[in-house]
């Protein structure tokens, strides 16, 4: 494997897709500042992903993947936001800052939200990709996030009537996080036409780069330091979440997490050189400290 020096890559990609986000967004009207506002600050790891892969696919051209990319990362924005609403996780702090429904009222961190979830579907069908991969790209994305998917996840994940089980929690991990993490994946691999087999070896691997993604959360959750989460670490446990510590403590948390990067690593070595920096980004994501 190359020696990449990740950190630096990640930082790059971040600014392009900031960039890219800025220019989606004129102010148009007094809802685009608040949808703007909670966009600020992420760590930009779906399109950064998605970038990757298409690059590592072939593509060429950051017109066909960036609006792809912003629109993924404008969906997870969306996701926060109402994470964060107090019907949901109640959290008065989101990168750095505070929450939507604290800077703008509930009504308006809603609508906020709505306003991000449409939008990126505009975003998927700019750009001048083809039209059978922005077809692809809006199927698969909807299937991912939809009520098969994150959707699922999270009404698994705000009840609360079962003594959780290990099957729970992998389940509640997969739909709310990993799947959405995979599709990020896959899009970069149909917006570079890559063919049908790569793009699902793709998903495959970012399933597990994803359930690697939210152990990893689940860890800070306990360990993390507050000005470097952006958000206040321990409201998981205080609230009594299903976590992978909470059922497997920190050790055993901590392995279970190396075993997902390594099962995302294999999958993503099958694939050859080309993918070779998402092994690099899969052990930055299992030494996160952010
Ligand atoms: C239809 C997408 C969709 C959602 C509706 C509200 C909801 C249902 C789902 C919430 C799902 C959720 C918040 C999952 C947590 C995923 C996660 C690990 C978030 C933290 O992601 P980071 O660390 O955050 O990438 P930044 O701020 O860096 O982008």
């Amino acid at each position: 494997m190359a020696v990449v020096d990740i950190v630096r890559y990640l930082k790059e990609n971040k600014a392009l897709v900031d960039k890219g986000l800025k220019e989606f967004f004129p102010e148009t009207n007094r809802l685009f500042p608040m949808m703007y506002y909670s966009l600020e600050g992420g760590k930009r790891i779906r399109p950064i992903l998605a970038l990757t892969v298409y690059r590592a696919c072939g593509g060429e051209n950051l017109e066909e993947i960036m609006p792809v990319a912003c629109g993924l990362e404008l969906i997870h924005t969306y996701s926060l936001i109402h994470d964060d609403l107090p019907a949901m996780d109640n959290d008065d702090m989101r990168r750095g800052k505070r929450s939507a429904h604290k800077e703008y009222g509930e009504a308006n961190a809603i609508l906020a939200g709505d306003g991000l979830f449409a939008y990126a579907f505009e975003l998927f069908t700019l750009g001048n990709g083809c039209y059978e991969a922005k077809c692809a790209v809006v199927r698969a994305v909807s299937r991912a996030i939809g009520p098969k998917g994150v959707v699922f996840g999270q009404v698994l994940d705000v009840s609360k009537d079962t003594e959780p089980t290990p099957r729970d929690l992998r389940y509640i991990h997969l739909n709310k996080t990993a799947r959405f993490i995979a599709v990020s994946l896959e899009c970069g691999a149909l917006m570079a036409g890559a063919p049908a087999h790569r793009a699902k070896a793709l998903q495959r691997g970012g399933v597990y780069l994803g359930m690697l993604f939210q152990y990893t959360d689940d860890i800070l959750d306990v360990v993390g330091k507050k000005e470097k989460l952006g958000k206040t670490p321990g409201k998981d446990s205080a609230v009594g979440k299903i976590t992978a510590p909470a059922l497997y403590g920190l050790d055993g948390a901590r392995a279970r997490a190396r075993k997902y990067a390594q099962l995302a690593n294999k999958q993503f070595m099958s694939l050859g050189e080309p993918f070779a920096i998402l092994q690099n980004i899969t052990d930055f994501i299992l030494n996160r400290s952010y």
